[in-house]
């Protein structure tokens, strides 16, 4: 029995393909959660989550801040990334030594070598909290991988191609898995459905996404 058992446990870090250089880490980000998620209560503490206006007017359901170098903001000028978060007038906090070290690692694991992240965009969803479909397309470097870390509630990722009218698949993101792209998958569209209310052991009725990206 105990045997069978262990040959029936899932490998440790499954990884689930879904494009040419795009790779699901499942539960890759659940031996940082201790050190992770009071990180991120020292990052809000000194840059909070705000809503913030697209160029086009809309209020992002999304609440978000930011962590290291550069930060992704938007506001009805524009997207960009700053050195300075918009609201404090001050520099976004510093990356969380642990942050940097999941997203090497991950990025290593997922065949992506020497990635240097300078930004870390935390994204926050509260039930009703969706992502429409978008590119990533801000940053300077298109060869850098990006690496995109689930906690909390699980949400609905919508993988599309390289037109927005391409049929996107739906990817589950529970709390803990790892997502890494790069490559020919770096440019396509990607957006989260609308979450639902099933509260988290942990994180409760909230999604914490972080995307780290080299911006610079
Ligand atoms: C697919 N955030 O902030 S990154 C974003 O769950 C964003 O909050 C997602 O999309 C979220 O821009 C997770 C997912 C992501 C990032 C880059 C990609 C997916 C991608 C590049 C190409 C294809
Ligand atoms: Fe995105």
């Amino acid at each position: 029995m105990e045997t069978l058992e262990l040959f029936e446990s899932p490998p440790p870090n499954p990884r689930q393909r879904l494009g040419p250089a795009a790779m699901v880490l499942r539960g890759f980000a659940l031996p940082y959660v201790q050190e992770v998620v009071p990180a991120i209560e020292v990052i809000e503490a000194i840059s909070p989550f705000r809503h913030m206006e697209t160029p086009g007017g809309f209020t992002m359901s999304v609440t978000l801040t930011n962590c290291g170098a550069l930060g992704w903001t938007t506001d009805r000028r524009g997207y960009r990334y700053t050195a300075v978060d918009p609201d404090t007038g001050e520099p976004w906090p510093v990356m969380p030594e642990a942050f940097a070290r999941l997203a090497i690692q991950a990025a290593a694991a997922a065949e992506f070598d020497d990635f240097e992240p300078d930004a870390c965009l935390v994204n926050r969803y509260t039930p009703g909290a969706r992502l429409s479909l978008h590119q990533d397309k801000n940053e300077r470097d298109y060869g850098a991988p990006i690496v995109s870390v689930s906690l909390g509630m699980r949400a609905t990722f919508l993988f599309g191609g390289h037109a927005r009218t391409d049929p996107t698949a739906k990817v589950p993101l529970h709390h803990g898995d790892v997502v890494v792209w790069g490559g020919v998958d770096r440019l396509r569209y990607h957006g989260v459905m609308p979450l639902k209310d099933e509260p988290h052991a942990l994180m409760g009725s909230r999604r914490i996404n972080l995307t780290f990206r080299k911006a610079g």
